[in-house]
């Protein structure tokens, strides 16, 4: 596919309420929203200063993110006022004045997202899924199966029939458990690329038909953008570390 500059798909790392980097990010890839379009790979809210910051700026700039697990457990205590966890994060949009406006945008956005050529969600593929763009795009999070969801945004490691480690992710599990995306790059007659964030402790993953964005900016590492037509990696440092690692 022939590149065209002038309309470029902007990938960003997991924001986390990071909105001073987020503006930093947007400014070195020179993002113009009358030609660009930005797509944060989830976790665009939590832990980080600004989280209304950040979901004010991606709407105002036309962003079409793919959705997170910090943004699905957020929505889902708003859908339902018995959910579990911390509301934190919640209360701070809802005291926003135009908190239920961005509750409502974030609420429309998809678990995956897919193009001719790249493949777009939070954290993971399931091996299994023989059409994920399929399974998910287009649709909002409560309309689709919740064991779909669970994956694509909490996904690290997976073994080839996509079960998770019972004892989770770190340490890493033994094999046959692997990163789900060595499963994705297993596959026969698929030349789509898989962008991806939420994996901190990893980092960039810059792997054949394979990014990782996630760079813990608000661990105090780095937010990450990575542009489709160019292919080209693009990140400014974090101001600080906003939360400690966990
Ligand atoms: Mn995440």
């Amino acid at each position: 596919m022939p590149v065209d500059m002038g309309r470029r798909r902007i990938f960003v790392g997991d924001l986390q309420g990071c909105r001073e980097e987020f503006e930093a990010l947007l400014e070195r890839v020179k993002f113009d929203p009358s030609v660009d379009t930005l797509h944060p790979v989830g976790d665009l809210v939590n832990r980080g200063p600004d989280s209304v910051g950040c979901l004010r700026l991606a709407k105002e700039l036309g962003a079409k993110p793919v959705l997170g697990n910090h943004d699905v457990h957020m929505l889902r205590q708003w859908k339902d006022p018995s959910h579990r966890g911390k509301r934190r994060t919640l209360h701070e949009v809802l005291a926003a004045d135009d908190g239920e406006e961005l509750l409502s945008w974030l609420a429309k956005q998809p678990i995956i997202r897919g193009w001719d050529d790249v493949v777009c969600v939070h954290a993971g593929l399931h091996p299994g899924w023989k059409n994920p763009v399929k399974k998910a795009s287009n649709r909002s999070p409560f309309d689709v199966d919740d064991a779909v969801v669970e994956f694509a945004v909490r996904a690290r490691y997976c073994d080839p029939s996509g079960a998770l480690p019972k004892d989770g992710d770190f340490p890493p599990p033994p094999a046959p458990f692997a990163p789900w995306d060595a499963f994705w790059r297993a596959r026969e007659n698929d030349s789509r690329t898989v962008v991806f964030g939420h994996w901190a402790r990893r980092g960039l993953v810059e792997l054949e038909r394979t990014r990782g964005l996630d760079t813990g900016c608000v661990y105090g590492g780095y937010l990450t953008a990575w542009i489709a037509e160019t292919d080209r990696i693009e990140s400014v440092p974090a101001h600080r570390a906003w939360h400690r690692t966990a």
